[in-house]
């Protein structure tokens, strides 16, 4: 089989359960990634509303209510987010005492510290560890999801009332042996973008500090909003860095490091990836914003 119709059948079952789930969700999948679809959609669905100002929040910090948007509508990322102390604290206590997943459907989950051990006796490295919907007994995350200072974020960006309708927590490993589909499948070292709805807004944070060795975060700027007409007319999420960067130009990729706690908004239509860390893991949090209800098996990061 070719690597393309490969890339496809991979995506086939998850796919399904989706549009099974929600059958709409074929307009999306097939509209969703050209520009003039999502500028009619955006008229029909919402309203020309003043954006308003972010209310002060106990657990994040953020730029105001203006930069964010100003941001997010020019490169399609704001950083300056900021968690709160505690809330950091205790999402990384929750983590380091909580069992992770490679799989869903893992039966065995590991502690993140062990990841090495497990290397050793496995033939392809670890690349990525989820909590899947563990992260719901973790109180610091629920308070998150409800912030009102995400919430008017969100609202701002979208255009409409945003609920929240993803929330993954998971772990970097530092990797060497693993293959394209393991890369693919944790979104390390493959540019893509995200088609989870029509307007949808994550919000990232690094819960542990985050340099250019630790898999930080990649995206290309102002490319949500400006797009090759191959790269709308394609039925792949997924994009060559070459050939990114012979359209957007070197100069429009922006690697994101920072300290435990920091974090950035990012409109997930454009393009991004992880990176695999080379030298310490990369313990990450992403909330995500959209108007309608999410399939249910999205939520977590169930299915691809
Ligand atoms: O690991 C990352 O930094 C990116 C993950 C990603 O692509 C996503 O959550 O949409
Ligand atoms: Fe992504």
């Amino acid at each position: 089989m070719s690597a393309s119709l490969r890339r496809i059948a991979v995506r086939v079952p998850s796919y399904a359960t989706y549009v099974f789930e929600r059958p709409s969700w074929l307009i999306l999948l097939l509209f969703g990634r050209l520009k003039w679809a999502r500028w009619i959609e955006r008229r029909l669905r919402t309203r020309n509303q003043p954006i308003t100002s972010l209310p002060a929040s106990g657990r994040v910090a953020s730029p105001d209510a203006s930069e964010v948007s100003d941001r997010l509508n020019k490169d399609g990322v704001c950083e300056g987010f900021v968690l709160a102390s505690e809330t950091l604290d205790e999402i990384r206590c929750f983590a380091e005492t909580n069992k992770c997943y490679v799989s869903y459907d893992e039966k065995e989950g590991f502690l993140a510290r062990d990841f090495a051990i497990l290397n050793n006796i496995r033939s392809k490295d670890i690349l990525a560890g989820y909590y899947f919907s563990s992260v719901e007994n973790c109180d610091a995350i629920r308070n998150l999801l409800s912030d009102p200072r995400l919430m008017s974020a969100a609202r701002n960006y979208i255009g409409q009332e945003a609920k929240n309708i993803r929330v993954r927590l998971w772990w970097s490993f530092p990797a060497q042996r693993f293959d394209d589909s393991d890369l693919r499948r944790a979104a390390q070292n493959r540019f893509h973008f995200d088609l989870n709805d029509w307007r949808t807004l994550k919000f990232f944070f690094y819960i542990t500090d985050v340099d250019e060795q630790s898999g930080p975060h990649v995206y290309v700027r102002g490319s949500h909003r400006r797009r090759s007409l191959r790269h709308q007319y394609t039925p792949f999420h997924g994009k060559e860095r070459a050939d990114l960067e012979a359209f957007f130009g070197v100069e429009r990729f922006r690697l994101i490091t920072g300290p435990a706690g920091s974090g950035f908004s990012e409109d997930p239509f454009v393009f991004h990836t992880g990176s695999v860390a080379c030298s310490n893991p990369r313990l990450i949090l992403e909330l995500e914003y959209g108007p309608y209800s999410p399939s249910p098996s999205y939520r977590y990061g169930a299915l691809g």
